[in-house]
C-alpha cells in the first residue's frame, strides 16, 4: 500500500545531484562557466565523433553525461562518516574503493559513494568523493584534542534529515513527498557556511597543522568543494579555460591523452579566497578569509581490469620516476612528454585491449546479430562474423595519484606533508560501520551480465 507510493533511490538520487547542481551554481558563479564550457565542448566532440556518439548510445551511457557530476566532501568523525553512509545508501550510493591519501602528504584517508548497478548507473552516476580527516596524523597532542573537542561537538546533519534516514531505513523507501524533503534537508549538510565555529586564533594553528585540517574542523559542515562535470575532451576545455577567465593547473592529472580513453583524467582550477568571519573572544565576529573550494573538470575512459591497472599503475610510476610534476608547473611539458612515452607501452586501439585483457567491454548483438540470434555461439567467432559488438565499460571510480595531485593543487603548494604512510582501511571500515565494495568486481559483473544476455547463460558461464 504505502510501498506503491515510494519512489526510487535512482530518482532521489538524480534529484539531489541536481539540487547539488544548482546550489553550487550560486555558489561559485565559475562553476557556471565551467558547464557552459564543457557543454560546448561535448556537442562538437559528438558532432565529430560519430563513432563515440554510437558506442554511448548503443551502451545508454549518452543522456547521463549532461546531468553528470561528482563532488567531494571531508568528514570529520567516524560518526558524521557512519550517518553519511546511511544518507548515501537512500539514493542507492554505496562506498566503492578505498584511497589512503597519506601517502602524497594529505591527513585523510577515503572512499567513493556511487550507484553500482549498471541500470543505475545510466540514470544518473552521481558520485561523492568522501574523505575522513585523521587526526591521528597530527602530531600536537593538545591541538588534536582541542579538534576533537570541536568535531564532536557540531551537528552536520539537521534533525529533519536524521528523522527521514530512519524512516526510509524501517519502511524500506520514501515517497515522493518525503524524498523532496530529504533532499532538501540533506543540501544542508552541503551548503557553505560563512561563518566559522572556531576563533582566529584556533583556525590559524589548525591551518599551520595542515590547511585541511583547518577546512574541516573549523566549520559547521562538510561543505562540498567541487563539483565536476564530464567532458568527452579534456584537452580541448583546457585549452578554451582561460579565455574564459579560468586558470587550470599545468598538469591534467591521470593518463596522457589518446586514441582510446583509459580510466580518468582531470584538472582544477585554483581554489577561490573567500570571506568567512571568525568568533571573537570579545563576542561577535572578526573577518577573516578561507579556501577550499575550487573548480574540476574530468574525462573518463574505459574500465580496466586487474591486469591494465596494474600496467597502467607501472606506467605512471616510470613517468613519475622520469619526471615528478612541480606544484608551480614549471616542469609541465617535460613531464607530458615522460608520460607520453611511458604509455606508448599501453595498447591504443578497442580490439587489442579487448584480446590482452586489459579492459572490461560490455557485448550486445548486432542488428545482423538480433536477426540471425547470437543465442549459443562462441563470443570471438561472434564478433569476428559482425553478429556481436562490444563498447569500453566506462570507469566510474577514482584515482589515488590523481586524487593526491587535485588535493595539493587546490590546498597550495606548501601543504604537502611527510606522513608516515599508513593506509588503514580496517580502521576506515569500522568508522565506516561497513565493508567498502571492490570496483573490480562490479565492472566484471556487468561484463559478464552483458555476455549471458548476449549468448545465453550456459555458453557464458563456460566461457568464464
Ligand atoms: C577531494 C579530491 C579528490 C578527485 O576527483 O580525485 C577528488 C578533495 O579535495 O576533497 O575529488
Ligand atoms: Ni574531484
Amino acid at each position: 500500500m504505502a510501498k506503491a507510493a515510494f519512489i526510487t533511490a535512482d530518482a532521489i538520487r538524480a534529484r539531489f545531484s541536481a539540487a547539488m547542481s544548482e546550489m553550487y551554481r550560486d555558489e561559485v558563479p565559475a562553476y557556471g562557466t565551467l558547464m557552459r564550457l564543457v557543454a560546448e565542448v561535448n556537442a562538437e566532440t559528438l558532432a565529430a565523433q560519430p563513432a563515440l556518439r554510437a558506442g554511448l548510445e548503443a551502451t545508454d551511457t549518452l543522456a547521463r553525461i549532461t546531468e553528470e557530476r561528482h563532488g567531494a566532501i571531508r568528514l570529520g568523525t567516524a560518526e558524521e562518516l557512519a550517518t553519511m553512509r546511511r544518507v548515501f545508501a537512500v539514493m542507492g550510493m554505496l562506498p566503492v574503493g578505498y584511497y589512503d591519501l597519506s601517502v602524497a602528504g594529505v591527513p585523510v584517508h577515503s572512499t567513493a559513494f556511487r550507484p553500482v548497478a549498471d541500470a543505475s548507473l545510466a540514470i544518473n552516476p552521481f558520485r561523492v568523493f568522501t574523505s575522513l580527516l585523521r587526526l591521528d596524523l597530527i602530531a600536537d597532542e593538545d591541538l588534536r584534542r582541542e579538534a576533537q573537542a570541536v568535531l564532536t561537538s557540531r551537528r552536520i546533519f539537521t534533525d529533519a534529515a536524521l528523522a527521514l534516514i530512519e524512516k526510509a531505513e524501517a519502511d524500506g523507501g520514501l515517497d515522493a513527498e518525503d524524498a523532496a524533503r530529504f533532499v532538501r534537508e540533506v543540501l544542508n549538510t552541503f551548503r557553505w557556511h560563512d561563518r566559522a565555529i572556531v576563533d582566529a586564533g584556533l583556525y590559524a594553528r589548525l591551518h599551520d597543522a595542515h590547511r585541511l585540517v583547518a577546512d574541516v574542523v573549523a566549520f559547521r559542515g562538510p561543505h562540498i568543494n567541487h563539483l565536476t562535470p564530464r567532458t568527452l575532451d579534456i584537452d580541448a576545455v583546457q585549452a578554451r579555460m582561460p579565455a574564459a577567465g579560468i586558470s587550470p593547473k599545468a598538469v591534467i592529472e591521470g593518463p596522457p591523452s589518446r586514441r582510446c580513453p583509459i580510466l580518468l583524467r582531470q584538472t582544477s582550477f585554483k581554489a577561490l579566497e573567500e570571506p568567512v568571519s571568525f568568533l571573537s573572544p570579545e563576542g561577535g565576529w572578526q573577518p577573516g578569509s578561507h579556501t577550499a573550494r575550487f573548480g574540476e573538470i574530468e574525462q573518463r575512459g574505459i574500465a580496466l581490469t586487474p591486469k591494465g591497472r596494474a600496467l597502467y599503475d607501472r606506467l605512471l610510476e616510470a613517468a613519475r620516476e622520469r619526471c615528478r610534476p612541480a606544484a608551480d608547473g614549471s616542469n609541465a611539458a617535460e613531464y607530458q612528454a615522460a608520460l607520453a612515452d611511458a604509455f606508448s607501452a599501453f595498447p591504443d586501439d578497442w580490439a587489442t585491449i579487448r584480446s590482452e585483457g586489459l579492459g572490461y567491454f560490455v557485448y550486445m548483438p548486432t542488428d545482423e546479430g538480433h536477426a540471425r540470434g547470437t543465442e549459443g555461439l562462441d563470443l570471438d567467432a561472434a564478433i569476428e562474423a559482425g553478429l556481436v559488438r562490444y563498447d569500453p565499460v566506462v570507469y566510474e571510480d577514482f584515482l589515488p595519484v590523481s586524487a593526491a595531485g587535485i588535493f595539493q593543487s587546490n590546498l597550495g603548494d606548501d601543504a604537502a606533508q611527510d606522513f608516515r604512510a599508513s593506509p588503514n582501511q580496517r580502521m576506515f571500515e569500522r568508522d565506516l560501520g561497513a565493508p567498502v565494495l571492490d570496483e573490480f568486481a562490479h565492472y566484471a559483473a556487468i561484463m559478464q551480465g552483458s555476455i549471458e544476455r548476449c549468448l545465453g547463460s550456459s555458453v557464458a558461464e563456460a566461457a568464464e
